[in-house]
């Protein structure tokens, strides 16, 4: 769904700052270019919890799990493209991404607990899945439903 991103511009610089400020202001604690209406490989994210804790925002760009564990974790995730709506996601517990930085250094670091289910859920978003395609077909289609009666509420208000 997203294409990678070939050459680092200062445009793309621009963007993942932008994406920064976006995902502190909302606030949350990760955002994929998808959902700010661009088609690239870049998500950022800072899992930092606790304003006495320094921040670690991070951007990368076409970032790839490249080994994930077969142990789970339970998260309760939200999502700021699916306002107010929450639901349990089951995912590997321990990931291993790789990613190229904003100055075109590639990394690769192991994540685990909030980071691990933030980096997955970013990176879902740029191949289209939602985290609420992980639900059972009931949950996800209240969800949907909810969704639907939303956008049809904000329509009628905006007329
Ligand atoms: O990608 C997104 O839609 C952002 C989403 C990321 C996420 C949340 C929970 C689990 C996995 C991934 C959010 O940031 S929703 C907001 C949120 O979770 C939050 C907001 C403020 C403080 C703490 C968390
Ligand atoms: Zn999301």
């Amino acid at each position: 769904m997203c294409a990678p991103v070939s050459d680092l511009s200062d445009e793309l610089r621009a963007l993942a700052d932008d994406m920064l400020e976006t995902m502190y202001h909302a606030p949350g604690i990760g955002l994929a270019a998808p959902q700010v209406g661009q088609l690239k490989r870049l998500i950022v994210l800072d899992c930092v919890k606790g304003d006495d804790e320094e921040p670690r925002p991070l951007i990368m760009f076409n970032p790839e799990i490249v080994a994930a564990s077969e142990e789970t974790n339970v998260y309760e995730e939200g999502c700021l493209s699916i306002p107010e709506q929450f639901a349990e996601v089951t995912r590997p517990a321990e990931v291993e991404v790789r990613w190229i930085d904003r100055d075109g250094k590639e990394h690769t670091e192991g994540m685990d607990g909030l980071w691990a289910t933030c980096v997955q859920h970013e990176i879902d978003h740029l191949d289209g899945k939602l985290f609420i395609d992980y639900l059972k077909p009931l949950k996800r289609q209240m969800i949907t439903r909810k969704m639907v009666k939303m956008k049809r509420e904000l329509a009628r208000e905006k007329a």
